[in-house]
């Protein structure tokens, strides 16, 4: 394998940057991005994962790239995770070292990191086989803990390159966004795209109007939760329409939020679907058709289909819904450590089951219509299960039963709303006192914003909770 194969082969054999990097402010040379990564790299016993505190600093850019050019696998951790989520991903993962501030009970040792190290003498990049495990993301599912998803360089790679062709996405540009660094988004697609494609990146620190506005570049990524914020500031908006591609994904983008931005931004934005074990499978192109509403076509490499209920596909009319099947090169390798849930997610000729329901029109343009199950909920672009908020809540001695479902919301797309049945007298103060046991137990955003208090949830004959009765 020649160094240019690697996956961040824009960082190693692309232009050298005096600026390639900068995440809040603080900026990395190519060169020192290497030295650093590779320095941090060293120092790591491997083959078992590091598990990386991901803030929205340059630290945790020089820890990713420091265990990808040591060919050991990065588990990213939400910087705000709680005590109980952090040992989850720690055992599940199997990782053997930290790279971040200690928290506290953490028995791993802590890697040194520093911005300024130079690469030990010797040291060069490991060129890993296409399907090694470069990356394990933890993400939630409908019920249980969240589960680590397993993504091998070949696959990231894959994903890039599609997106590379469909964005004409080249090292002239600038990437800017203000994503968290612990999900695709953000982290695969918002560091690792411009280190693959050799393009700058400029990460905001947090995904503000304002941030984006005073930050120039010719791509900017956003949430629709922060596309919605860009059109309700119509300067920002102005401002980031000198860009080249403004791109929305990880949630349905609201039709009025699409047109607005199109009006003040003198461009209609770029929407795309994607899901952590897939990357993005469905783009509108750079150069082709934007239409409110719809994702695009399947990338480069990726094959979709929508069936019915009878395992037939549905007609491609735009119109007729159906389950949406993905397969290609840029799907995941597994979920660690369950092999029944990873043959589960697969039909048994091979397609990847994403659980969203789509339409496909005549000319292969796709729309995403919703979920087939009510419990995984999308807030402000967070995938989060229902389950795993219902099992942190009845912890709590003053939960007798509970149900968590997402109901719609201007901002976040989805908000949680937790259904309570208390054990003894309720109140604000107990409201507010479960949703900060969630956003320490779990992590901020997986915090309900609203707690309703009921004698009794609406049961099926089964005992089952009959969520569809709980809409507002
Ligand atoms: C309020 N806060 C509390 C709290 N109540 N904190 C703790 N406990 C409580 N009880 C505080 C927070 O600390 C924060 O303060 C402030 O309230 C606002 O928090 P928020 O409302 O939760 O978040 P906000 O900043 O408004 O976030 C919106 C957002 C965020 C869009 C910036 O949701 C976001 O970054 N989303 C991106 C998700 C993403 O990247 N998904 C991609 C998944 S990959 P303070 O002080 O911190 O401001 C994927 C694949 C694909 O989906 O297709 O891309
Ligand atoms: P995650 O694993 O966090 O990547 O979440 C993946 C899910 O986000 C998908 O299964 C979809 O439900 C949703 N999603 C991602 N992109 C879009 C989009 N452009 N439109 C609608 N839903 C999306």
């Amino acid at each position: 394998m020649s160094p240019s194969s690697h996956l961040l082969s824009g960082l190693l054999d692309g232009p050298g940057r005096a600026d390639a990097v900068e995440v809040a402010g603080t900026s990395l040379s190519s060169e020192q991005l290497v030295s650093a990564a590779l320095a941090f790299g060293a120092r790591l016993s491997g083959p078992e994962p590091v598990a990386v505190h991901a803030t929205p600093t340059a630290e945790t850019v020089v820890a990713v790239v420091g265990g990808l050019l040591a060919g050991v696998p990065v588990v990213p951790v939400p910087p705000d995770a709680g005590p109980g989520e952090v040992a989850h991903v720690l055992r599940d993962s199997g990782a053997s070292a930290w790279a971040g501030p200690r928290p506290d009970g953490l028995d791993l040792p802590v890697v040194p990191l520093d911005l300024a190290a130079s690469a030990p003498s010797g040291a060069s990049p490991d060129l890993p086989a296409a399907d090694a495990t470069s990356l394990i993301l933890y993400t939630s599912g409908t019920t249980g803990a969240p589960k680590g998803v397993e993504l091998s360089s070949g696959a990231i790679a894959a994903g890039l390159d599609g997106l590379v062709d469909a964005w004409q996405w080249s090292e002239e540009d600038t990437l800017v966004h203000g994503l968290p660094l612990f999900h695709t988004h953000g982290l695969i697609l918002g560091v690792l795209g411009a280190l693959r494609v050799g393009s700058r990146v400029r990460h905001t620190g947090r995904p503000t109007p304002e941030a984006y506005a005073a930050t120039p570049g010719s791509m900017y990524f956003g949430v629709p939760t922060v596309w919605s914020r860009v059109a309700a500031a119509p300067g920002a908006a102005r401002a980031i329409g000198r860009a080249r591609l403004l791109v929305s994904g990880s949630a349905p983008l609201p039709a009025p939020v699409f047109e607005a931005i199109a009006g003040l931004a003198g461009q209609a934005p770029i929407e795309r679907y994607g899901m952590t074990e897939t990357m993005i499978t469905l783009s509108a192109r750079a150069d082709g058709e934007r239409r409110a509403g719809w994702v695009g076509l399947p990338i480069t490499g990726v094959e979709t289909r929508v069936l019915a209920e009878d395992g037939s596909e549905v007609p491609a009319d735009g119109e007729s819904i159906g389950r949406l099947e993905v397969r290609g090169p840029v799907l995941f390798s597994g979920y660690l450590g369950r092999p029944e849930t990873t043959a589960a997610s697969f039909t048994r000729d091979g397609w990847f089951v994403t659980g969203d329901l789509a339409a496909r029109d005549a000319s292969g343009f796709h729309r995403i219509v919703g979920r087939e199950s009510v419990d995984l909920i999308k807030s402000g672009g967070y995938r989060i299960g229902a389950g795993e908020i219902e099992a942190s809540l009845l912890a709590r001695p003053e939960v007798a039963e509970v149900a968590v479902v997402g109901e719609p919301d201007p901002d976040l797309g989805q908000r949680i709303v937790a259904w309570v049945v208390a054990e003894g007298p309720t109140g604000d103060d107990l409201a507010q006192s479960l949703v900060d046991h969630v956003a320490h137990d779990l992590s901020r955003h997986k915090r309900p914003r609203e707690v309703r208090f009921t004698d009794s949830l609406p049961r099926n004959a089964m005992g089952k909770v009959q969520k569809k009765q709980l809409a507002p």
